[in-house]
């Protein structure tokens, strides 16, 4: 049976302790930890917070470069009382690989650094006592590494990574640890879809559990009062005069689920859950059978000293600022991002297109120089391609696990701007699109994100999307500068050329953008200037408002965030619309204008 991805949630029968704290750490420098035994315990007595990144803690280059294998450590009591139940280590991400040991045993290895793994520890656990917890996690980048990047050797025998991606390749163990206790018979898994008709609300819902006693399904309103309950493994809900979760109006039934035998609860497990229903028709998205625009970011985890780690300080602020700027969605570019986003996103009423680590399947170091090239890398001819196939799958499918009971959830994003260039692409697309149907029983529409190299000439996969996402930067890579005058004819040119193959699909921007430095004013206009950024943007306002397809903005990026150093970036990329520190730059006013008079069934 396949692991658990439901939330770790304390319950009448389940138990949670969150393990995050300073937790010994070192890098493994000459890769030879496995053959020193640091599994039985790690040398030195250096400490650092669990969760959050290791990379920018230190003053050390060679620490915020280091790429190999690092470890942690830390001590885990667990109580004598739990005998009976089984034992978790619930790791919420580890990037981008690693293996978990306990009193000196291997437990479980994971590939992947954006997804929940478990380690079950119930063989080796010493009951009522400290339990020696060991991590040794790896942040090299690969041809099969999602996202997908080369490690290189320098000459000084140092290793550093090169991505073929443009966010710093943070590592480390990001979000948090906890120490679950289940019981020995256990739900699982928990899946549910909506119909609706008029005002009564249909909820589809399939459980999973180790075992053979019934499960109830019982479901309360936000008031905590009793709306319904059902009885079996699967089964429909009904759910009269419904409260539907709305954009931005968020509204969340309690479902809890129990396995008893007569009046004992052998399991207790609960999820929040909005009731919705969401679709694509023609070139419009429906939420609930409205027309819905979409306005809002493509957003990174990412912030000071913590770099990627979970950080719910971070969370909050970035939520209020989406607020304050009337924005009603995001992409989360370009990765699964923490557990507890999703929550918020689902609280406060956001639209979010879900994003696997897929990026970086264009091989290049500056591929978004390289994106607008007409170049093709022809990534997808690999002999690699299988494995990484293979990781891009498992992906997939514990993303859909992770996520799809989310109200918030909307559409899959399966790839960011892969190199579609060649018919080598298309099997394995056909492959993961089709995954991604058959997993979700919602059947959410799924994307990927297209960058200038997809162009309605050239790409060989648009036609597995449910609706285009399309990244462009006309007016910055292309027709920059004094030459940003040609940039709204291009642009619309390709706009024409799609319309011209027939796609009759809702298209939403979920890249447009250009750099600006915070307070660099300049009149005439130059390019890093607000004032440059605005005239960009305006040719993009345009273009949006001229055509009934373009059903959602999401420009690049929320904030400035952290990237390799190089000359294209100046201490990272400068797109946001908010400093990395969370402030708003010149281009906020302008979308707070615009956004708050957009409404939101805009073109619908
Ligand atoms: C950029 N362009 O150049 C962005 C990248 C992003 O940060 C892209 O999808 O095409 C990428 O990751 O600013």
């Amino acid at each position: 049976m396949k692991q658990s991805m439901l939330y770790p949630r304390a319950s009448a029968v389940r138990r949670v302790v969150d393990l995050g704290g300073m937790w010994k750490f070192c890098l493994d420098w000459d890769g030879n930890g496995d053959a020193l035994g640091w599994k039985d315990g790690i040398p030195g007595d250096e400490r650092i917070p669990v969760p959050a990144s290791f990379n920018d803690f230190y003053t050390d280059k060679d620490i915020r470069e280091f790429a190999g294998d690092f470890w942690y450590e830390t001590e885990v009591f667990v109580p004598g009382e739990w005998k009976d139940m089984h034992i978790d280590l619930r790791f919420a991400a580890l990037t981008h690989r690693g293996t978990v040991y306990v009193n000196g045993q291997e437990i479980i290895s994971h590939e992947g650094g954006f997804l929940p793994f478990s380690a079950r520890i119930d063989e080796v656990v010493k009951w009522n006592e400290k339990n020696l917890v060991v991590v040794k996690g790896n942040n090299e980048l690969s041809f099969t590494s999602l996202p997908a990047g080369i490690t290189q050797t320098l000459k000084t025998g140092k290793k550093m990574v090169r991505p073929f991606f443009d966010f710093f390749n943070y590592a480390g163990i990001q979000r948090p640890v906890k120490l679950v206790a289940l019981p020995k018979e256990s739900i699982v898994d928990f899946t549910v879809n909506h119909r609706l008709e008029g005002t009564t609300a249909y909820v589809e819902y399939q459980t999973v559990t180790t075992g053979e006693h019934p499960v109830t399904v019982e479901v309360y309103d936000e008031a905590g009062s009793f709306v319904a309950k059902a009885e079996g493994a699967a089964g429909t809900i009904e759910i009269p005069q419904v409260h539907l979760w709305e954009v931005r109006n968020a509204y969340l039934y309690r479902f809890v689920l129990r396995i008893t035998e007569g009046d004992a609860v052998i399991d207790e497990y609960e999820e929040e859950i909005g009731i919705r229903t969401f679709e694509v028709q023609g070139n419009r998205f429906l939420l609930n059978g409205h027309p819905v625009y979409l306005k809002g970011f493509g957003k990174h985890e990412d912030s000071d000293i913590v770099g990627r780690g979970y950080h719910p300080g971070v969370i909050k602020r970035d939520f209020e600022l989406m607020k304050w700027i009337g924005a009603n969605s995001f992409r989360t570019s370009h990765y699964p991002y923490s557990e507890e986003i999703y929550q918020m996103a689902d609280r406060e009423g956001f639209l979010v297109i879900d994003e696997v680590p897929a990026v970086g399947f264009f091989e290049s170091l500056v591929n978004f120089v390289d994106a607008v090239s007409g170049k093709s890398t022809n990534f997808f001819e690999r002999d690699t391609v299988p494995e990484l196939k293979k990781n891009h799958l498992d992906m997939v499918e514990d993303l859909i696990r992770r996520d799809k009971n989310h109200a918030c959830v909307i559409a899959w994003s399966l790839f960011n701007e892969p190199d579609t260039m060649s018919e080598s692409a298309t099997p394995y697309f056909a492959d993961i699109f089709a995954r991604a149907q058959e997993l979700d029983v919602q059947k959410r529409p799924r994307t990927f994100a297209m960058e200038l190299n997809s162009s309605p000439e050239k790409c060989t996969c648009y036609q597995f999307c449910d609706f285009l996402c399309f990244n462009r930067y006309y007016g910055w890579y292309l027709l920059g500068g004094y030459e940003m005058q040609d940039a709204e004819e291009a642009f619309r040119k390709e706009m024409d050329a799609w319309l011209a193959k027939g796609v009759d699909c809702p298209f939403v921007f979920t890249e447009y953008g250009c750099d600006n430095l915070q307070g660099e004013y300049k009149l005439p206009s130059v390019q890093w200037s607000a004032e440059y950024e605005l005239e960009y943007l305006k040719i993009y306002e345009r273009v949006f408002d001229s055509y009934d397809c373009i059903k959602g903005e999401q420009v690049w990026n929320f904030a400035d965030f952290q990237t390799v150093e190089g000359i294209m970036r100046v201490n990272g990329n400068k797109k946001g619309i908010f400093t990395r520190q969370r402030q708003p730059k010149a281009a906020a006013y302008y979308f707070k204008n615009r956004w708050e008079n957009l409404p939101v069934d805009y073109k619908g």
